[in-house]
């Protein structure tokens, strides 16, 4: 058991997979060596125990890292020399069901300086560093947005001299119709983002995610506008998160039929081997359902949303994409007029992501509402009107939206516009809605020993995104109505994620002085680079346990321990566009 739960954490810093055996072999061969093995494992150990967000804390805001081994007080020192620059007392030990852990708080709320620092507590050790800084979180949405580049596919990638040897040569070039799709031969569709560890591209998800990084342009465009994120686009004019956006949505339109549906999703039948994107010769199929109409009614409403927001956001650089992006959107969203609900399940002999969904009445509203905020045509609002009701309710347990739920984006679109033809019942429904559940999460949170707003049954498939998905919420509401509370409680779930977590650990590869080193992704597993492509989100703990590493697990871990820094645990350590944007929104959230 303690080897399989215990040594990935432990070795997950570059090196230190191979130190920890040699170290052990050590311990039983030399005196000296045991003595040094000790003294390392220790001063590991401790770094385990105290749980710090490893990218850091804005000066201004409050500080607040977690301790699961008991003690008393705890100092914040300098890394350069050691000084100490704040001393304080532990918060009484909380138990935390979640985890399993009894954590105390260290608030060091009071440090209003700035530099990297790492904290000391008597009995215990020492930290991992971090970084107190009025712009703390920019090089982390640096590097959150530069991973949609890396996912990039039909073209060659190459992160460049910042991160050498991170390269794919240009991959799935081919592309032909699956017979599921009612139609036959070539079909290229080149490009897109390959979506997760897998090399396949899929609607519903691309929906989300593309989405996803329209509104954080939406929301915060004045912060993204001048952030260069070195793609091959950068000084085109047009802001990058837009040009990085924009990789994908050229192939999601490209899935759009002649009678204006879209296909599915674009995968071979089965996954490839774990090989680098350009190895993967398996024929790249655009599937459908089977049967008439071939399309699906979620892919075409997403492909709809996610249009009708192109539309207004490229005008200004584009005219000539926003208007191709709408034609796409309107003719999208005929398409669900004839055909309301029309589901997906993976047809015979195919056995990549489903991403299937019981109903696609939530796509539709999310389409709607965006055609409406956009155009302000009446047909979109009637929709709108007629249908929210009864999606009103979803938004009272946060965070609601996932990729198969998109209803909170409907509805928050269609309170967020500034139309003056908003119908001003739905607008306040929806506000005070999303105000009361987020002051509901902010109370939880504050009270969660974890400072989560995570509960037992968030721990799924995908929780990292979930985790991050609450901080949206959060931010929405802050749209709603500015209240630093929210702003700091969505600022906690992206502590959880870069480290203030019961594994101490960085969920984002490559940031952070200890961050998960094996995630499930292709490109990181060929053995070509010498450790996971940067920036990358992991998928996170998993109580589902639908993979072998996590099924081996004890039976009796609590569910934030589901978790396996492995290459073999898809379930828990999986990297995806879905949960990737979400970070990018919270990171984007946080930019000064
Ligand atoms: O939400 C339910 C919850 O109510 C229930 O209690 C719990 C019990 O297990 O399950 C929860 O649903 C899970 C859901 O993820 C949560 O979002 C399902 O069991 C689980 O099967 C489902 O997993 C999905 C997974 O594909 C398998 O289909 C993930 O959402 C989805 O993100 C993931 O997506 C994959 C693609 O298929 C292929 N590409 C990689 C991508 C990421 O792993
Ligand atoms: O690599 C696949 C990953 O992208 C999916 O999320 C996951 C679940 O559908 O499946 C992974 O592929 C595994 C397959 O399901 C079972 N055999 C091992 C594959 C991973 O190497
Ligand atoms: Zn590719």
């Amino acid at each position: 058991m303690a080897n399989s739960l215990f040594l990935p954490y432990m070795s997950s810093r570059s090196g230190r997979g191979l130190l920890l055996p040699i170290l052990l072999a050590g311990l039983l061969l030399c005196p000296a060596a045991r003595e040094q093995g000790t003294e390392s494992a220790g001063a590991e150990s401790a770094r385990l125990a105290i749980k710090v967000d490893q990218v850091g804390y804005p000066v201004n805001g409050p500080k607040v890292a977690l301790v699961s081994s008991p003690a008393t007080i705890f100092e914040i020192r300098r890394s350069s020399d050691g000084g100490v620059v704040f001393r304080g007392n532990l918060a009484p030990p909380q138990s935390d069901p979640d985890s399993g852990d009894q954590v105390q708080a260290a608030d060091f709320s009071g440090l209003r300086r700035a530099g990297i620092f790492y904290l000391a507590v008597p009995g215990v050790g020492r930290s991992w560093d971090f970084t107190v800084g009025k712009n703390v979180f920019a090089h982390a949405y640096y590097m959150a947005m530069r991973a949609f580049y890396g996912q990039r596919c039909g073209t060659a990638v190459d992160l460049g001299p910042e991160f050498p040897g991170y390269a794919h040569a240009i991959c799935h070039q081919q592309g032909e119709f699956h017979p599921s799709s009612g139609a036959n031969g070539p079909r290229d569709n080149i490009g897109g983002w390959h979506d997760a560890g897998d090399y396949g591209r899929y609607m519903v998800n691309s929906g989300i995610s593309t989405g996803t990084l329209l509104w954080a342009w939406e929301i915060y465009g004045r912060k993204l506008k001048n952030i260069p994120l070195k793609i091959p686009e950068s000084g085109n004019g047009t802001p990058d998160i837009l040009n990085e956006a924009r990789w994908n949505l050229e192939w999601m339109l490209k899935m759009q039929d002649d009678d204006g549906g879209a296909w599915h999703k674009q995968t071979s039948e089965h996954f490839s081997a774990f090989v680098a994107p350009e190895d993967d010769k398996l024929p790249s199929e655009v599937i459908g359902t089977g049967a008439a109409p071939y399309k699906s009614t979620c892919a075409t409403a997403d492909l709809a949303a996610v249009g009708a927001i192109a539309a207004r956001v490229y005008q200004p650089y584009d005219a000539k994409f926003a208007a191709r992006a709408l034609e796409t959107a309107r003719r999208a969203w005929a398409w669900t007029e004839k055909n309301p609900d029309v589901t997906f399940r993976n047809p015979p002999g195919v056995t990549t992501g489903e991403y299937g969904d019981a109903s696609c009445k939530d796509e539709r509203l999310w389409a709607a509402a965006e055609l409406w905020r956009t155009t302000g045509e009446a047909a979109y609002n009637n929709f709108f009107l007629k249908n929210y009701a009864e999606f009103l309710p979803s938004l009272d347990s946060p965070p609601a939206e996932n990729w198969a739920s998109v209803a909170p984006m409907g509805l928050w679109t269609y309170a967020l516009s500034s139309r003056k033809d908003a119908d001003a019942k739905a607008v306040a429904a929806i506000r005070e809605r999303t105000l009361n559940a987020a002051r509901a999460v902010v109370e939880r949170t504050r009270r969660n020993p974890y400072r989560v707003s995570m509960q037992a049954k968030d721990y799924v498939w995908g929780s990292n995104g979930v985790a991050a998905g609450y901080g949206i919420y959060l931010l929405i509401a802050n749209e709603f109505e500015p209240d630093n509370s929210f702003v700091d409680a969505a600022r906690d779930n992206l502590h959880y994620l870069l480290g203030r977590n019961t594994f101490s650990l960085s969920w984002m590869t490559q940031v952070g002085e200890h961050s998960f080193q094996h995630p499930h992704h292709r490109p990181s597993g060929d053995g070509k680079q010498p450790g996971p492509w940067p920036g990358l989100l992991s998928g996170g703990p998993n109580a589902g346990r639908q993979d072998a590493v996590l099924a081996a697990l004890p039976k009796d871990l609590p569910p934030a321990k589901v978790y396996a820094d492995q290459l073999a645990s898809y379930a828990s350590n999986e990297i995806c566009i879905n949960w990737q944007a979400s970070l990018v929104f919270l990171l984007a959230g946080e930019l000064r």
